[in-house]
């Protein structure tokens, strides 16, 4: 049976979270309080609207309509500004080597990102041509821990989705891909992402053999 791999973007090929984090934590400061890092750790796999609706919780901040799209821009802008200065030094070590690996065996692979700013982020990093297809925050309707962004990617890939294997560094991600009935590999804490099949501190632990293992499976 043909496999598919997908990779989920932020946390996984790079460490865009820090990006998002001095963002956040500006908006917050304007907004006259503090943002944490751990209170960061609950604004990974989330949509920005959703981390915008916490942030304004955690101030304590009521919004017009108005002013939350506002926000929503503001922080946006202030992202790709980090964004924008991104290069290969930042995608995460041997990324490279597992999607070199999967290609040369002509293994599909996706992408499956909760951000609209996927695709400029592997263009930055000079990753796009890994990828066969890019299903991002701009094609999805329903946020991880909703399958939904798995299963497009199986079905652009032409791949039944329980022969699919998803890379994710949130929970939310891995319960993604356990519900859309693929094998879910965590990359990270071991046990935050306790619900994952697999666990790997990071891509430099995973063998030549236990890629080939999942291809074969
Ligand atoms: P954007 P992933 C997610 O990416 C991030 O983990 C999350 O922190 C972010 O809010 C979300 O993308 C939306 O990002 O503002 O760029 O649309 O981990 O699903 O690749
Ligand atoms: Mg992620």
């Amino acid at each position: 049976e043909k496999v598919g791999f997908i990779f989920d973007l932020d946390g996984v090929i790079v460490d865009t979270a820090k990006y998002h984090y001095l963002a956040w934590r500006k908006l917050a400061n304007e907004l006259g309080f503090e943002f944490t890092k751990e209170q960061n750790e609950l604004f990974k796999g989330v949509s920005r609207k959703r981390c915008l609706e916490i942030l304004l919780d955690i101030g304590n901040i009521k919004a017009t309509q108005d002013q939350f799209d506002t926000w929503m821009v503001e922080k946006n802008v202030d992202y790709l500004a980090y964004i924008e200065k991104m290069d290969s030094s930042e995608i995460l070590p041997d990324v490279t080597r597992v999607l070199q690996y999967l290609k040369n065996k002509g293994i599909p692979i996706a992408l499956g990102s909760a951000s609209k700013n996927a695709r400029p982020i592997l263009e930055k990093v000079d990753l796009l041509p890994y990828f066969d297809s890019i299903v991002d925050g701009n094609s999805v309707t329903k946020a991880k821990p909703d399958p939904e962004v798995f299963l497009i990617a199986a079905n652009n890939l032409a791949v039944a989705a329980n022969s699919c294997v998803v890379f994710e560094d949130a929970v939310a991600g891995i319960q993604a891909a356990n519900a859309a009935n693929m094998v879910s590999i965590g990359i990270g804490d071991a046990e935050i992402l306790n619900e994952a099949n697999y666990n790997f501190n990071d891509f430099t632990e995973m063998s030549d053999d236990f890629l080939e293992s999942l291809i074969n499976k």
